[in-house]
């Protein structure tokens, strides 16, 4: 800090102060507003020309989810201030839910063609083939860096690590909780991913993603390196859990309407540590020369919230009306000299972001596609007159594929809905009244749209997409219920209830031996196959009885008896080089199905002479009778999935935030 001014020196040593305060908000805002005039802001850290690049992305936070959007109860002040300093594209558009936007953000392509268009069921992973937005950093000399939230595969080549991030600290699929999340994971003092190594760590997540981050951006710019930072939070996404202090000012009701306040808290939390890291980039000489962008994922996942405050518009998370996929984007960048403090209102996608930062950056794209189906906004983001292309943008999502289910097309400021139906929210913003009847020529132009788009579309849909097992990179890997091609299942329900089935697309890279360890809890857990989830006495349906273990792949049948109170059944299968289908069974005693292996651990073994399980003519007879359900239908996808006597002991908060 010695190259600092000395009056800017006295102020930085408050920051310690700042991040380390339970409070953190009332002072962050008094250190932001105490921020020295341009004359005398700090020098240092400016080691290349090129800019930084930091992609903020929040999960489940609706348009309406802020207070500069107009929310009546929450306080935003940092986001708030990040708008005023920003160029805002106020009708930006995502797809209604996690992974199909993450995919379309990463390739810049639209989901029915990069293949992620769904959050399980083999479809939250987009083709390994396409380059992402982390490859054309990394391969322009950017360090990349990814923190949080990935949810576009578990399994190699899918990771993070293997999507072009050097540096990547995060949960499995699709939160904490979630089925391939860590055995018993909390927001509190989570174990996390880091670069493929489950470590532990301390603290609420959201802190520990944005502290991690500015550790990381620390050793970057020591290095003298640019970076691309993708920070991706778990939160607000459900399970909704928040230190107690950021939900207590919340409780309550507005106007009659229950308040949602963990929901509203885990979004203080988050705008909290965004002012965390304004102030480190700021004390650190990086503020002028990073080019931050801050947006959502999809439309708010909160019915309270959505009561309260929808920036006017109808639905939200899932829905393909505007409150599901209509997002903040903020970009500010003050080197860039971009128009801020300015409203974009063209019609604009996350597709969009990768050819805008491929522009703004200059990155390097001569070894790698760019047939991308967004556009580049960086006219728009200058300013000075630019104006996009009149075009129509399709949104499509979930596992059919099938023509409109679900999908809306966007031209100018009509919608076109489930085919059928037409809005122009620019007259109608709330998209009550449907309008197709007055507006036939409309109609046919956007349906003409969709069917060639769908057309050229489906057949990349329907390319399946591949885990590869063996790798020299990922020798050992584990798959999960969550990409499997198969029932759903990626959430603790799922797991507890243990019936459903799927098979996996497999690459093995490599001909030879391989263990492969079929569980149906993950290894971390000890727990035995039969086990229920409250333990060995617990009779509950939860409790499976399991006998027998069947796999079949590369042509092959295998079966084995499962040793009594064993955790897994193990098989070593002599495999050839090349695509397959690995399908599992779990068995009961009359060689019926109860479920498929929700983990499979594979390994490939180096040793030739490995004693190999011998084929099997034995095979699964039937799907056994369903146990009494554990749950209504409808519920999934959060810890309400949880049988109610064992929900606190996952969703608890703390009583003190440590
Ligand atoms: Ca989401």
């Amino acid at each position: 800090m010695k190259h600092l001014p000395k009056t800017a020196a006295s102020l930085r040593r408050r920051l310690p102060v700042v991040a380390l305060a339970k409070t953190g908000a009332v002072l962050l805002i008094f250190a932001l507003s105490v921020l020295p005039t341009p004359a005398a802001k700090p020098k240092m850290g400016q080691t290349s020309r090129l800019p930084n690049v930091i992609l903020i992305i929040t999960d489940d936070q609706g348009y309406g989810d802020l207070s500069v959007h107009g929310n009546p109860v929450l306080k935003t002040p940092h986001m708030d201030r990040l708008h005023g300093e920003s160029v805002r594209f106020t009708d930006f558009h995502v797809a209604p839910m996690c992974s199909p936007t993450r995919g379309q953000l990463m390739t810049g392509i639209d989901a029915m063609r990069n293949g992620c268009t769904a959050v399980c069921q083999g479809r939250s992973m987009m083709h390994s083939d396409l380059p992402t937005m982390a490859d054309f950093f990394a391969d322009s000399g950017y360090a990349t860096g990814h923190f949080g939230k990935w949810h576009l595969g578990d399994s190699y080549p899918h990771r993070p690590q293997d999507r072009g991030f050097q540096e990547t600290i995060h949960h499995r699929a699709w939160g904490i909780t979630s089925l391939a999340d860590y055995w018993q994971n909390t927001y509190f003092d989570p174990v996390l991913e880091h670069n493929g190594v489950d470590k532990p760590y301390k603290g609420y997540c959201t802190d520990i993603f944005f502290a991690e981050s500015m550790k990381w951006i620390d050793r970057q710019q020591a290095a003298g390196k640019p970076f691309f930072l993708y920070l991706a939070t778990n939160t607000p996404h459900v399970p909704n859990v928040c230190p107690n202090q950021y939900s207590a000012p919340y409780k309550g009701q507005h106007e009659g309407k229950p308040v949602p306040d963990t929901f509203y808290g885990m979004i203080a939390n988050l705008d909290e540590n965004l002012g965390k890291l304004e102030a480190f980039l700021y004390w650190k000489g990086l503020r002028d020369n990073t080019l931050l962008i801050f947006m959502s994922d999809n439309g708010t996942q909160s019915s309270q919230a959505q009561a309260i405050h929808n920036a006017g518009m109808r639905a939200k998370k899932t829905s393909v009306y505007e409150g599901g996929h209509r997002v903040p984007c903020f970009v500010r960048w003050p080197d860039g000299k971009l128009k801020h403090g300015n409203d974009v209102a063209e019609l604009t996608q996350v597709q969009d972001l990768l050819p805008t930062l491929i522009e703004l950056c200059g990155l390097d794209t001569a070894a790698k596609s760019t047939a991308f189906n967004g556009t580049s906004l960086a006219g728009l983001l200058k300013g000075g007159g630019a104006k996009l292309p009149d075009r129509k943008l399709v949104i499509q999502y979930r596992t059919s594929g099938a023509p409109w289910d679900p999908a809306v097309v966007l031209w100018r400021k009509w919608r076109l809905v489930a085919g059928k139906q037409l809005y122009h929210v620019g007259d109608d913003p709330g998209q009550t009244t449907d309008v197709a009847a007055n507006h036939p020529e409309v109609v046919q132009a956007m349906a003409a749209h969709y069917d060639a788009w769908h057309a050229e579309a489906k057949p990349l849909f329907d390319r399946p997409r591949w885990i590869t097992i063996g790798s020299e990179k990922a020798p050992s890997s584990i798959l999960y219920a969550q990409d499997w091609t198969g029932d759903y299942c990626d959430n603790r329900g799922g797991l507890t209830q243990a019936r459903a089935k799927g098979y996996w697309n497999v690459i093995v890279d490599r001909a030879g031996i391989y263990e492969l360890e079929l569980r149906r809890w993950p290894r971390e857990s000890e727990k035995a196959l039969t086990e229920g989830f409250n333990g060995p006495n617990d009779t509950s349906p939860s409790a499976r009885p399991i006998t027998a273990a069947n796999l079949q792949i590369s042509g092959a049948n295998y079966t084995l008896d499962a040793k009594p109170g064993s955790t897994r059944v193990s098989f070593r299968v002599k495999l050839p080089a090349g695509k397959t289908q690995l399908a599992t069974h779990l068995l009961d005693s009359d060689d019926r199905t109860l479920c498929s292996a929700i983990y499979v651990y594979s390994k490939r073994i180096p040793k030739d002479d490995a004693e190999l399980t011998p084929s099997s003519n034995r095979k699964p007879k039937a799907s056994a009778p369903a146990p009494r359900p554990l749950r209504k239908r409808g519920k999934n996808k959060s810890a309400a999935a949880f049988p109610k006597r064992i929900l606190p002991a996952f969703i608890r908060t703390p009583a003190t935030f440590r």
